[in-house]
């Protein structure tokens, strides 16, 4: 059963990440994915917050070609991906890949400044990335663990990590990118 909420959580990973549904992940996807959210967020092309995302994403690729083979077009297939996740699980390798997307999406989101994310800024970020509105506030909630109102760079981790590694079906986690 816990192994069935894993793989059902990396194949969701896996649809949001490739973004033009081609049915494999490339580096385009990810660039994709960065451009699409700071062109939603109106954050300057050429912005720290901008280039931190940008960088982030270059990072995730790299690491991800590590840790799931990639074919011979450089192109990571959704089996690829869940074994390479699920053979990765208890190392530290996919916190690595995975932590500085999030530090520049907070970043992004913050549109305040304020280092935190409120529950329209995470609304606004999310929807960006294909999640309907009342789903993101839906998840906010749930990863604002303290319920003080604001999303703060551990409560994001920690959901983040969670999500990759909890087998556990009431983990906050599992939701942080809607409904597995
Ligand atoms: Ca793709
Ligand atoms: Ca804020
Ligand atoms: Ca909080």
């Amino acid at each position: 059963m816990s192994e069935d909420l894993l793989r059902r959580k990396f194949e969701h990973r896996f649809n949001l990440l490739d973004t033009d549904h081609d049915g494999y992940i490339t580096e385009a996807d990810l660039t994709a994915l960065g451009d699409r959210l700071i062109a939603h967020l109106q954050e300057p092309p050429t912005s720290p917050k901008s280039r931190s995302v940008a960088d982030s994403r270059t990072h995730y690729w790299r690491c991800l070609s590590r840790l799931a083979a990639p074919d011979a077009d450089g192109r990571v297939s959704k089996d690829a991906f869940v074994a390479g996740l699920a053979a990765s699980a208890d190392s530290p390798r996919v916190r690595e890949m995975v932590h500085p997307s999030i530090k520049a999406d907070l970043a992004l989101a913050d549109r305040d400044d304020d280092g935190v994310v409120d529950i329209d800024e995470f609304t606004t970020l999310y929807t960006a990335i294909g999640v309907p509105t009342g789903q993101a506030r839906d998840i906010f909630r749930v990863l604002d663990r303290n319920g003080d109102g604001s999303l703060d760079l551990d409560e994001w981790l920690e959901a983040a990590d969670e999500f990759f590694t909890a087998t556990d079906s009431t983990a906050p986690g599992n939701h942080i990118l809607g409904r597995v």
